[in-house]
């Protein structure tokens, strides 16, 4: 490890200043410091890099790939210094260069390449395994866009491109000497070879070049240094565009290669472009397995009937599960394995995740989609399929009935989930209510099929980035009072319980909140000119903006509480602060209202004298990783209050819980966890189990409508949906939208209890002493949810692999 000094960091600053831009740092943008300082971080990063390589060339130890089609990073340069020890240092030089650090931080375009989840938990695992020196390393697509940036306009949400690259990118290296032909589309021709083996030959086929770039994964202060490769789209050189036969067809192709790795999909448009994201995922899947290949080759394996031995390789979600098949096709028709040996060898190769029961996102693709664009993959698809089925039909007659439910061809469609599901050694849901739902309700059969093929990995985050890295102050009070031994084993936060009467450490947490709040309260104010109250309750729910996630009870909860100021403006409540970020796929239509709901509920409050400050609703735009980076540390409640059953697991409860948030929440999750550690006293938990939710499903008991005519609350905050609120805005389509699907996900049914359980939080926040207590009680239980648990369950129960 390297200990530089404050005058060599400036020395350094300096110096790459000079090479790379001929200019004093006194000249240089704050843009042109940013690249000065991740060309010191880089040359560190390369040389502990390539040791790395090194150690496994030698060692040959099992390595484990995570298939993913999202990988949200985020800002790497403060979190590369901080895993290289340099963070105070180059802290410290620039401000001696007269610079203030974030300001150069913050010039980094954080890549967008993911939705939300299960993007962020995979670069999260990304870190414990380096951190943890697990062989271990990601496979991605390097999308030209990544997310859309969200603007809102007017209250609407607006939808411009994510550029990300229109800089260099500093932490990525291009290898084009290690790029990978793929193959789409064509005829297959079957020929039976003289030994009267098959063989497969393709004809009028696309060919597409995946080209690596390669992001290094740092570990934390241990130098390791793994992989993250991105595969870009490009064309081949061996068919250059001027040698075409057909030129439309041509044309159309060269489009096409543009558009693999063009952009990343949102999570709910699986209407549109459908042909394009199956390019997508078998792009990365074919690209990555043939990489993961030469790489067992390399190591000098030749025996590809032990590849399980040394590779085990974790899709995430179904999204890469065209690996399946492709391994199959591989072994078979290129190294001349007979079907049962290509299964074997592949069953014990793949394991899968996954991240929700919503149908919508259970991904099923047209047969003849599949066909035409992988016809091989298709044949094999359907083998699978046959004697998937007929293994059931003789050797599981009890469950014959149930085959239509499990076939992995049917309705003239490919299910992704049961195809994984059949083509893996393990399944795991995300938290364990999410894994028991998976075995009980939604994969009922196959768990019948398959018991011991389901187990559970509940998520985590990483507490470098979550609690290290994003909030110092916190971290060193920490470290002042249990030492520092945390960083390296975060279950040791539950030694905080020690001091739970002590007053100077409650104080002090107390501040740094209360800092914490300030800063946001700038950004705040940066962005959208609104002045917030410090002293206010600061109440966060962050997340993607979806009907599950159930931002229109919160909602309600707000409009509620404005009607009762307006009807009693002297109402003796705690002042609130509601902090909303949240981005709405394009096409979804009921989520856009909503964003432009709470908007308006925003203009309507914050320029309302006659409640005196007492709320204030703010919506910060384009929600991210960076933005997450600035709200979680100051986040007084933290709101999960999705419907029960829906959210497999999330992320963002166990962030703001680390970061010392309370958490207002259903039974959904991992807030079920969170509340058995911290226990019912230190949560405000409300609303309807799982098993009522299922329950209301299937009686169809519940009615709607009669919640809206009952409750007088409801029912005029339903009016002012209908009618328009306070003489102005009228929201019709959210109100037919809710009474019109029986209000599907319960926000009229869960409303009383949540209005109830957030008079709870006033009182209990009025308690200074109270609070703090419980927010250190969070803390101190939040060191499970650290990915190093997530990821050491996974490798010990179901990648087999160690640590080196
Ligand atoms: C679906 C689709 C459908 C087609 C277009 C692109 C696309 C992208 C994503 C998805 C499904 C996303 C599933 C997901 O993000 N699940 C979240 O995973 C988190 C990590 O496990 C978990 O904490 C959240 O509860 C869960 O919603």
């Amino acid at each position: 490890m390297t200990n530089w000094t404050v005058e060599e960091f400036m020395e350094d600053i300096r110096k790459e200043t000079e090479t790379q831009f001929q200019k004093e740092v006194s000249e240089a943008s704050h843009q042109e410091i940013y690249f000065a300082i991740s060309a010191i971080v880089n040359h560190q990063i390369d040389k502990d890099w390539e040791k790395t390589n090194k150690l496994y060339k030698n060692k040959k130890p099992k390595q484990v790939y995570y298939l993913s089609m999202e990988f949200l990073i985020g800002g790497l340069l403060k979190s590369n210094l901080l895993h290289h020890q340099m963070l105070d240092v180059c802290n410290t030089a620039l401000e001696k260069l007269g610079l203030e650090p974030e300001e150069i931080y913050k010039q980094e375009h954080d890549p967008g390449l993911g939705n939300g989840g299960l993007g962020r938990l995979a670069a999260c695992f990304l870190d414990s395994m380096a951190s943890m020196r697990y062989p271990g390393h990601g496979f991605g697509i390097r999308y030209r866009y990544g997310l859309f940036e969200q603007r809102i306009i007017n209250g609407y949400q607006t939808e411009l491109p994510d550029y990300w690259l229109d800089n260099e990118y500093p932490w990525e290296r291009r290898k084009p000497e290690e790029a990978i032909e793929i193959i789409f589309g064509g005829t297959v021709h079957m020929h039976k070879k003289y030994d009267g083996s098959l063989e497969f030959n393709y004809e009028n086929t696309d060919k597409v070049l995946a080209v690596p770039y390669d992001i290094p994964i740092v570990g934390y202060q241990n130098q390791i240094v793994n992989t993250l490769r991105l595969w870009s789209a490009e064309h081949t050189s061996a068919e250059s565009p001027l040698e075409f036969k057909d030129y439309y067809h041509e044309i159309d192709h060269q489009h096409t290669i543009e558009q693999i790795s063009g952009f990343l999909y949102p999570d709910d448009s699986s209407h549109e472009g459908k042909h394009l994201r199956i390019k997508q995922q078998y792009f990365l899947v074919a690209a990555s397995l043939k990489q993961i290949i030469r790489e067992f080759k390399n190591n000098g394996n030749n025996d590809l009937q032990k590849l399980h031995e040394k590779v085990v390789i974790q899709i995430n979600d179904t999204h890469p599960s065209l690996a399946i098949p492709e391994l199959m096709r591989i072994l078979m028709d290129e190294e001349g394995f007979s079907w049962d040996n290509a299964w074997m060898v592949t069953t014990k190769t793949f394991a899968y995740t996954n991240h929700t029961i919503m149908s919508e996102a259970l991904e099923k693709w047209p047969t003849d989609m599949i066909q035409h664009l992988l016809p091989r993959l298709y044949m094999i698809i359907n083998e699978i399929n046959e004697r998937f089925c007929q293994g059931i039909w003789f050797d599981h007659p009890e469950l014959r009935l149930e085959i239509p439910k499990m076939a992995i061809i049917a309705d003239n469609q490919v299910h992704m989930a049961r195809l994984a599901i059949v083509g893996s050694f393990s399944v795991n849901g995300v938290a364990k209510l999410h894994t028991e739902i998976l075995k009980q309700q939604e994969m009922k059969e196959f768990h019948q099929l398959y018991p011991g093929r389901f187990q559970n990995k509940t998520n985590g985050i990483t507490h470098r980035r979550w609690l290290l890295m994003v909030n110092p102050r916190l971290s060193d009070v920490i470290s002042e009072t249990i030492n520092d031994r945390w960083i390296y084993r975060p279950r040791e936060l539950t030694h905080l319980l020690r001091h739970i009467h002590d007053k100077p450490l409650l104080t002090s947490i107390g501040k740094i909140k209360q800092q914490n709040k300030q800063e946001l309260a700038n950004v705040i104010y940066r962005m959208t000119g609104i002045k917030v109250d410090e002293q206010s309750i600061f109440d966060v729910q962050i997340k993607r903006l979806h009907e599950y996630k159930r931002q229109l009870l919160n909602v309600f909860h707000i409009m509620y509480l404005y009607n009762e100021l307006k009807d009693n403006p002297t109402l003796d409540i705690t002042p609130r602060t509601f902090i909303f970020g949240a981005k709405a796929a394009p096409s979804y239509y009921f989520a856009k209202e909503v964003i432009k709901l709470i908007n308006t509920m925003a203009e309507i409050i914050n320029h309302d004298p006659t409640i005196h400050d007492k709320l204030k609703v703010v919506f910060l735009e384009n929600y991210n990783v960076s933005l997450a980076e600035k709200i979680i540390p100051a986040t007084d409640l933290s709101e999960q209050i999705s419907t029960a059953s829906k959210e497999a697991s999330g992320t963002g409860n166990m962030k703001m819980m680390m970061n010392g948030a309370l958490t207002i929440g259903t039974l959904d999750g991992a807030n079920i966890e969170i509340k058995n550690l911290v226990n019912e006293s230190n949560i405000f938990l409300f609303g309807l189990r799982a098993e009522e939710v299922y329950h209301y499903y299937h009686s169809g008991e519940y009615q709607a409508y009669e919640e809206y005519q009952t409750d007088e609350r409801i029912t005029q905050i339903m009016n002012q949906l209908r009618d328009g609120l306070y003489g102005y805005y009228e929201f019709k389509d959210i109100y037919y939208h809710l009474l019109s699907t029986n209000d599907s996900y319960f926000v009229m049914k869960d409303f009383a209890d949540y209005v109830e359980t957030q008079q709870c939080v006033d009182q209990v926040y009025r308690n200074k002493d109270e609070w703090l207590s419980k927010s250190l009680i969070n803390i101190a239980h939040s060191g499970k949810f650290s990915s190093d648990r997530t990821i050491k369950e996974y490798a010990s129960s179901i990648w087999k692999i160690d640590n080196i």
